[in-house]
């Protein structure tokens, strides 16, 4: 059964109105009715989080809501809670007892099924191992893990005592680490040996042992054993996870902390400077993170769902972490990569083990696409219910290929916007209610007052462009960048006096739907129009033979700007002058003559984070000066860079 009504014969155009037998188990069934209580929530935003956060378990009460000292928010202050006892120990004691909280997945093969009770002991055991080795509530712990259920433990285990933890992708290298020890003063380092990545071994301690070289200030390095590889271990400093675990007791007394009180620092990477640490805090950041899992990803007890971040996003925290487990949900983790042994490892998983909740991002789901179209059809995804998105707008291509080959044409998708800062989901559809439409995120959560904002300040019109805002505060809001007040002023709120900018371009439709454009920085000017990079993308892959596109303003002494486009190809498709001339006039044909790439670069890759993010920076700086001059240790592949400026430049 579709869930399609078009209201236009081309399929990018049309309206996806929720399935009827979904709405009617949901838990808003229907576009009114989300009005009727967003109107409410936002009228009246204390009260709708304060019913919310009376769900969590809390260990002294709050005894105001919100104190508001713009941009300062304290949420739910007085109250005292345990944030591990609200994701674990809350399910392990009730029915939940042995009802499965991870079913994990090694790259390897190996498996491993965790229940809530299993969790809270192996949680209390790794809290007492903090304990016994001095690490005390407000402590920082730098975690650097492959996706294994440890690094969730850690976590938790942090939570639990009250250390503040700062997760480091795993993909990082030992400068980033170092940066991220200094910044933070952490005083442990909770790593692995490695972890599996494409057949590979990473090795994940030697990069540690790097950073530390230059940092000295760890007392304490807990080193998990995942693959076995060859390691050194410093005497004094170094211990064993299983030695650890061994000698400790399966029991520990959680205690309660203030609402304020720090629970992570996670750094946000890619950008120019010094990283900036956003920090949340307790109480407030895990009611939004359950409130967005329970309404937008629906989540009930017999769900089986999945989010294939790393945690070392905060996707990875909010996602896979707390909002889930804060909702006694089973979930599938996984170790590696989504292409091994082949693009078929995702859907077979589904199949294994009945995903009915499934949540990517628009990148993998490209790669997917050029992979073929035989490897999800191989598999039975029809215990899929709802998928989700995350990460940059998703691109009409890749909503319809998602929605037919992998929901089936019966799933909701929900395109969610939100931002480490942010904490947890801002804008995105309610799967019961939320009529959708290839690339928009749509509507804002309740309590979210989220508007387009014109430079003047003024609200914009239907679809006018403009920045992205939230104009009150809300629980899982970053509450600082770490030590450094005057710039987290500076940089979300100096734009208009009391509202969070998000530094993204949006605008609004007629029915209010948020179209995001992408980061502010990323929209073109070119003769006086402006243009969404992510647009001109988005048309790029719609043409049969992309895979995946990023456009970038080159200087342009007639129009200001213009427009340079790089695409990689799909699978039997070749470079040649006649399919750049198509492209050109493929991307007129669909947006505008305005649109039209005056450079296609055809490519074998784009240069992306390793978090999977193309870095347009990089691109703009080479169509502008030929060269990099910056920092590219963030890169996934830097020969990527190396051979597109070859291209650029003529050279050789
Ligand atoms: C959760 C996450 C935040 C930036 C954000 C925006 C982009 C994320 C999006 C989206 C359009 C969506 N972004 N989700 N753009 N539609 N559904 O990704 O956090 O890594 O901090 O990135 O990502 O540009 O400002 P983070």
């Amino acid at each position: 059964m579709s869930s399609k009504k078009s209201t236009s014969a081309d399929p990018a155009e049309a309206t996806y109105k929720p399935d009827k037998k979904f709405a009617k188990k949901a838990r808003i069934s229907s576009l009114s009715e989300y009005q009727e209580l967003y109107q409410e929530s936002i009228r009246k935003p204390q009260k709708f989080w304060a019913k919310e956060a009376k769900e969590l378990q809390w260990r002294k009460p709050w005894s105001k809501t919100l104190k508001w000292d713009p941009p300062f928010a304290e949420w739910f202050t007085g109250g005292e809670l345990n944030v591990c006892e609200n994701c674990v120990d809350r399910h392990a004691e009730g029915p939940r007892k042995n009802k499965a909280a991870i079913i994990w997945e090694g790259e390897p093969g190996d498996k491993r099924v965790i229940t809530y009770a299993q969790l809270k002991r192996e949680v209390s055991k790794f809290a007492n191992v903090l304990e016994k080795n001095g690490i005390e509530a407000g402590d920082r712990v730098l975690i650097y893990m492959p996706m294994v259920p440890e690094a969730a433990i850690a976590m938790l285990a942090c939570a639990r005592i009250g250390a503040v933890h700062n997760v480091v992708f795993g993909g990082f290298a030992a400068d980033a680490i170092l940066d991220r020890l200094e910044d933070s003063g952490a005083v442990a380092v909770i790593t692995a040996d490695g972890g599996w990545r494409r057949g590979k071994v990473i090795p994940l301690k030697p990069t540690v042992d790097d950073a530390l070289q230059r940092f000295s200030k760890v007392r304490r390095v807990i080193v998990l054993n995942r693959c076995g590889n060859d390691i050194s271990m410093q005497e004094g400093r170094d211990v064993w996870w299983a030695d650890e675990m061994e000698n400790v007791s399966a029991q520990h007394t959680a205690k309660g902390f203030d609402s304020e009180h720090p629970l992570f620092i996670l750094y946000t990477s890619g950008s120019t400077g010094k990283p900036k640490g956003i920090l949340h805090t307790s109480g407030g950041y895990l009611t939004g993170t359950y409130a967005t899992c329970k309404y937008i990803f629906d989540m009930r007890d017999d769900d089986v769902y999945w989010c294939t971040a790393d945690v070392g996003w905060i996707t990875g925290h909010s996602y896979i972490v707390y909002g889930p487990l804060a909702n006694g949900v089973t979930q599938v983790m996984y170790e590696g990569a989504p292409n091994f042994p082949d693009f078929g490892r995702f859907w077979q998983m589904i199949e294994e083990y009945g995903v009915t909740i499934f949540y990517t991002a628009p990148t993998a789901i490209r790669a997917f696409i050029k992979a073929g179209d035989a490897f999800p059809a191989k598999y039975d995804l029809s215990s899929l219910r709802l998928l989700g998105s995350v990460g940059e707008p998703i691109n009409p291509e890749a909503w319809l290929w998602y929605h037919e080959h992998i929901g089936g044409g019966k799933c909701p998708i929900v395109d969610t916007w939100w931002q480490t800062e942010t904490g947890a989901i801002m804008i995105s559809p309610l799967p019961g209610a939320t009529p959708c439409k290839p690339g928009t995120a749509t509507l804002p959560f309740f309590g979210i007052d989220a508007a387009v904002l014109d430079d003047a300040g003024n609200e914009c019109k239907p679809n006018e462009d403009g920045r992205l805002v939230i104009r009150q505060p809300w629980p899982s809001m970053t509450r600082t960048l770490y030590k450094d007040k005057a710039r987290f002023k500076k940089v979300y709120w100096s734009d208009y006096p009391g509202f969070y900018t998000a530094g993204d371009g949006a605008r609004r439709d007629k029915k209010g739907n948020f179209w995001i454009i992408g980061r502010l920085d990323d929209v073109l000017n070119v003769s006086g129009h402006r243009l969404g990079t992510a647009e001109i993308e988005s048309a790029l892959v719609a043409h049969h033979a992309v895979a995946e596109a990023a456009v970038v303003g080159r200087p342009d002494d007639l129009k200001g700007q213009a427009v340079a486009a790089f695409v990689t190809l799909k699978t039997g498709y070749e470079e040649s002058p006649e399919l750049v001339v198509e492209l050109r006039n493929h991307v007129a044909h669909v947006i505008g003559a305005i649109a039209k790439p005056d450079d296609v670069y055809c490519t074998a890759a784009l240069p992306k984070t390793r978090s999977g993010k193309i870095m347009r920076r990089l691109l703009k700086e080479l169509v502008s000066t030929g060269k990099i001059s910056g920092n590219i240790t963030t890169l996934e592949d830097s020969e990527v860079i190396t051979s597109l400026q070859k291209k650029i430049t003529g050279g050789s």
